[in-house]
């Protein structure tokens, strides 16, 4: 796509727009840029791009469209603004950072991965497969990484692994990649798609354009995803974690195994992969898909899945002391995301839980201990909250401390061999840290203390 001289403009400076901005300006377009946020508020954005010489209307979304040639809109925007709408009436096209690295490079190898959850891990693990094989790889896309700037950088032969938002799919016209995948689909964005058939609409769209160049990967376990089926042109394939199947990647006997229709090939013990719980075996097999049709070395692929531990902050395994796993799941920010937590990790657990107070129930994740939980470890604002919850249950090993540092302490002093420690605190960081990302990071810091403390 040639966009020499032409009009741009780009709604939204955030991370896909700074990436677009520069983009844009590698290949010679005249750009503008339109935000709702004022000047100070995008400071960390304007400084990416001060060199780029851009026409600024901050403050809003309110611009002639005269002369603009295209939209390139931020994939968060929600679809029913009134410059989209007077856009449309314009018959001004409006396509993501996504659709525009397709057009200029139609030909890279580009793999699209999209689904409610695990996308991130996914990608982020698909990433590694790709690396370890010694190709050069970028992982972009909604895993917080705006896409077109390392579009416009990559050579022809370089492997995109990207992670598809619905907001990212939902304006694309001729995107088309090499290979997709789909993990699952349940209900999510429903404020901004309007309707659940919407919002799987916009997440076919990640097939919708491939041909019988192309992979389609598909979870065979998810009802719904096994349904898009008999709407593919291209080259389908399965992977299960419930179903042994005639052709696809499943499990067997406790191991992966790649199965071509006539040769079965095992590729390691589900034990050995370090990711924990059954969604992120449902990634591992998603993965591994990408990795067969791609034609990556099965040796390659043990490798990485024996040393993956995951994206960091969720699930992250940190390290063992004496014997004692601890796991950083400090982008747990809700109660649902802790349970799921919980039913991941090896028993017994001591969870460290607690965080601002949004008003969220405990009475859930307290009930979905199960026996698996032997002692709960409390800091933060909703301390006193989940321990009130917990006794109300029955649950009585509670300690409640006053610092990360202290809860990593008390946990190992709690701690027996085998035991799993975990930070998983069902609530956000912001009572006691900027953010969860912080938070997860002082919790690693705090057991590397205490490992050089046992080691004396
Ligand atoms: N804005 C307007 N007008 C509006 C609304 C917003 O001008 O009516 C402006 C905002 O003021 C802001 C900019 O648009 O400055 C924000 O754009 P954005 O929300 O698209 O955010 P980016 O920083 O560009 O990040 C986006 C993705 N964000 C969303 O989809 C909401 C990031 O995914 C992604 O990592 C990044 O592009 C790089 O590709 C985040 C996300 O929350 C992680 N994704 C959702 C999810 O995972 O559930 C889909």
């Amino acid at each position: 796509m040639d966009l020499r001289n032409k009009n741009v403009l780009v709604l939204g400076l955030g991370v896909s727009g700074v990436s677009t901005v520069k983009a844009l300006n590698r290949l010679g377009a005249n750009i503008s840029i339109s935000d709702t946020k004022e000047e100070g508020e995008l400071k960390k954005y304007l400084d990416q791009i001060k060199d780029v010489d851009v026409d600024l209307h901050l403050g809003t979304n309110v611009v002639s469209l005269e002369k603009v040639d295209i939209i390139i809109k931020s994939p968060g925007i929600p679809p029913n603004i009134d410059i989209l709408s007077r856009a449309d009436g314009m018959g001004i096209e409006v396509i993501t950072d996504l659709e525009l690295a397709y057009r200029i490079k139609p030909y890279s190898n580009l793999i699209a991965i999209t689904g409610t959850n695990g996308k991130t891990t996914t990608t982020a693990l698909t990433g590694e497969l790709f690396k370890e094989a010694g190709i050069t790889t970028y992982v972009a896309g909604n895993i917080g990484v705006g896409i077109l700037w390392d579009m416009v950088n990559s050579k022809v032969d370089d492997v995109f692994v990207v992670e598809a938002s619905s907001f990212q799919l939902e304006n694309t016209i001729l995107f088309n990649p090499k290979v997709s995948l789909m993990l699952n689909i349940t209900q999510d964005h429903l404020n901004w798609h309007g309707t659940l058939e919407h919002y799987i609409d916009a997440k076919k769209k990640v097939f919708r354009n491939q041909d019988e160049n192309g992979y389609t990967i598909l979870n065979y376990d998810d009802p719904l995803v096994r349904g898009f089926k008999d709407e593919l042109r291209s080259k389908l394939v399965w992977f299960s974690v419930d179903n042994k199947l005639d052709r696809g990647v499943y499990i067997d006997d406790g191991y992966i195994i790649i199965d071509d229709g006539s040769i079965r090939e095992k590729v390691l013990r589900v034990d050995e992969i370090r990711l924990l719980g059954r969604h992120n075996l449902e990634n591992a097999l998603a993965s591994v898909s990408i990795g067969w049709v791609m034609g990556l070395d099965v040796d390659i692929m043990v490798k990485v899945l024996r040393e993956f531990s995951g994206v960091e902050h969720r699930l992250e395994y940190v390290t063992d002391v004496e014997g004692i796993s601890f796991y950083n799941d400090s982008k747990a920010t809700n109660p649902e995301a802790s349970i799921r937590a919980v039913d991941a990790t090896n028993a017994p657990i001591i969870l460290i839980a607690g965080g601002q107070d949004r008003g969220a129930q405990f009475d859930n994740l307290i009930q979905s201990f199960d026996d698996r939980v032997k002692a709960l470890v409390l800091l933060g604002e909703t301390s006193e909250k989940i321990r009130n919850v917990a006794i109300k249950y029955g649950f009585k090993n509670i300690y409640v401390v006053d610092d990360m540092n202290e809860a990593v302490k008390k946990s190992y002093e709690l701690g027996n061999r085998g035991d799993s420690v975990l930070l998983s605190p069902a609530c956000a960081s912001w009572d006691m840290y900027e953010n969860f990302e912080v938070r997860g990071n002082h919790f690693k810091k705090a057991i590397n203390r205490l490992r050089e403390d046992w080691h004396g």
